[in-house]
């Protein structure tokens, strides 16, 4: 394979970066002068803040765990979308939820950073919205769908964790939300989310390891069992209205 004349000048470079090191004084990995990267963009997505204290949700999640998620996974997620934004910038005026629905569209180049930390971005947003509560069960017209699409609330608990559980690896299980009403319980694997096929995502629940490990350990199943004491169902709720005026984006 013959060489590139952009690649040739690009191993010069590094020879002469390697050569400078060499020259000067021993210093810490941290310092080392290496060629500054361009100040990574800081837009157009943002880390939305925790509405509630990390440790709001003891009841299933601990406050570290909550510290961690937010502030450095979610946080990684926006960052790596930004970047990938900066190279396709004509996604940069779009909504998430357009751009999400609309892979296809996205340059191949960053389609799967896009997927990845634009799912990402997105099903974080959601979780951090539903949870602060107290638990309990839903009212009104979400109960009611409830009943109408899986038989009552106890057998809609229980294909909720269902899907949770057998989540095979990294994913989520959400609950979907037709314009109409109708809800569906639906597993996504990775950083994938029911936007991506154009639908509305009432609610959802993150099964990385990384939303529970620190204190369950690999005890998926009690986590999942624990998480309906931090939902908020006025929320929950709110998103079910909005799904329904056709307002609900991410
Ligand atoms: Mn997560």
């Amino acid at each position: 394979m013959s060489m590139h004349p952009g690649r040739r000048l690009l191993l010069r470079g590094a020879l002469t970066v390697a050569g400078a090191a060499l020259a000067a004084p021993r210093r810490g990995l941290a310092q080392a002068p290496a060629a500054a990267p361009a100040a990574a963009p800081s837009g157009p997505f943002s880390l939305p803040p925790l509405p509630y204290a990390a440790d709001a949700n003891e009841a299933a999640i601990d406050a570290r765990t909550m510290e961690i998620h937010h502030g450095a996974h979610h946080r990684a997620y926006v960052n790596t979308l930004n970047a990938a934004v900066a190279q396709a910038p004509q996604l940069a005026s779009l909504e998430l939820d357009a751009v999400l629905a609309n892979l296809g569209q996205v340059p191949e180049a960053v389609r799967t950073a896009v997927r990845n930390n634009g799912g990402g971005h997105a099903n974080h947003s959601m979780f951090w919205q539903i949870m602060g509560g107290r638990g309990g069960q839903p009212g009104g017209e979400l109960m009611a769908a409830i009943g109408r699409d899986f038989g009552g609330w106890d057998r809609f608990r229980a294909e909720f964790e269902r899907a949770s559980t057998t989540q095979f690896g990294s994913g989520w299980a959400f609950v979907t939300v037709a314009r109409e009403g109708g809800l569906a319980i639906v597993q996504k694997p990775n950083q994938d989310t029911p936007l991506m096929d154009g639908h509305r995502v009432l609610m959802g629940n993150d099964v990385w390891e990384h939303a529970y490990y620190l204190r369950y350990q690999n005890r998926r199943a009690e986590y999942v069992r624990n998480w309906w004491n931090v939902l908020d169902w006025g929320k929950i709720e709110a998103r079910y209205a909005a799904a329904r005026a056709g307002t609900l984006k991410i």
